[in-house]
């Protein structure tokens, strides 16, 4: 295989729609045009769609459905955020791969993977990952802050995540605090955030976000088929372009993580107590060992929940697991 494919793709989707001449590339990367041929078409016994016209060039006509690094670090190298990424096609999970890499990366970078094989949730509970239907991810950030900054950092990325869903979904998409994105009452997104930190400040935070996108009810193992959706479900069934909806959620994390930066959760209060479903219903909390029934009252300014429980009591929750 070419060691040269994927920054020749690069270099091709960095032009798309336009075309690159063979010339250019083979000028740019210092090899021979025979190299930029042979590399060409590997990629297109692979399947990608790549046209190649005598005296034009080369172009890619449309997304592939699977990750490719090429395609990603030329969607990233628009992004402020983010420069790097480390694709693969399966793993074990994004985030322990993404807590390996950080030992060697000064920047921030995204892990991301076509399938997990042992995707966590909180509390080492499972999380489904089949192979091209989702969107499996994590990021790595390495904010300078106070560590009691963080309570709200996933308050800020809920509606990044909510805002991209809801614009490739027909139906409604609602954030379940503290870190689950719902539609019609089914989960299509859960993400978690770790980080290491020490007696300065925060380290790294890493945000591990695992997206429904394509799945087929039929996608979802007896365990979730009740409970989960996918976008694809919303989306008059029709398959999400994985590359398109990835580059609008970098584009609204970054818009939302300068925000948590800069201020504070009272100015994105309104909008996450309107986006959120877990108003006006009696709902069951569970918080370690501890159950029980209640009414939310409000979120907090520190993004802490106020529940009133069935004898009255109000209780303060930084995080919880709620079922409707
Ligand atoms: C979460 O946990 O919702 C956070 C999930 C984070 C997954 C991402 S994927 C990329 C990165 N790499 C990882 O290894 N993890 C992150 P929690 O709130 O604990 O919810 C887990 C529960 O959701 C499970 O016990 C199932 O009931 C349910 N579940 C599992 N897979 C699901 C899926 N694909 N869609 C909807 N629900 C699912």
């Amino acid at each position: 295989m070419s060691k040269y494919r994927e920054t020749i793709l690069k270099l091709i989707t960095d032009v798309a729609p336009n075309y690159i001449s063979g010339e250019t590339i083979a000028q740019q990367l210092n090899i021979s045009r025979m190299t930029v041929k042979k590399a060409i078409d590997q990629l297109k016994e692979e399947g990608l769609s790549i046209d190649s016209v005598h005296n034009k060039g080369h172009r890619l006509n449309t997304y592939p459905l699977n990750w490719y690094k090429g395609i990603l670090d030329s969607m990233l190298s628009h992004n402020t955020l983010v420069k790097t990424c480390f694709v693969y096609d399966r793993l074990d999970s994004t985030q322990l791969v993404a807590k390996k890499t950080l030992i060697n990366t000064e920047e921030p970078f995204l892990v991301i993977s076509d399938e997990q094989t042992a995707g966590t949730g909180r509390f080492k509970r499972p999380w489904q990952s089949p192979k091209g239907k989702g969107l499996w991810m994590s990021i790595v950030l390495k904010p300078d802050i106070p560590f009691s900054m963080l309570t709200t950092f996933n308050l800020f990325m809920s509606l990044a995540i909510c805002e991209t869903i809801q614009t490739f979904s027909n139906d409604l998409v609602q954030i379940k605090w503290p870190n689950d994105i719902y539609i019609k009452d089914k989960k299509v997104c859960g993400f978690l955030t770790e980080m290491i930190a020490n007696a300065d400040g925060v380290e790294a935070v890493i945000c591990g976000i695992g997206i429904n996108i394509n799945h087929g009810l039929e996608d979802f193992d007896s365990s979730i088929h009740d409970t989960a959706t996918s976008i694809k479900l919303h989306h008059q069934n029709e398959k999400v372009n994985r590359y398109q909806f990835l580059d609008q959620l970098l584009k609204n994390i970054e818009q939302r993580y300068n925000q948590f930066l800069t201020q504070p959760f009272t100015a994105i209060k309104k909008d996450y107590i309107e986006s959120s479903n877990i108003w006006n219903r009696r709902l069951r909390f569970t918080e370690g060992a501890r159950q029980f029934w209640g009414y939310v009252i409000e979120i907090d300014d520190q993004g802490f929940l106020h529940v009133e429980d069935e004898h009255g009591t109000v209780q303060r929750l930084m995080s919880a697991d709620i079922e409707f």
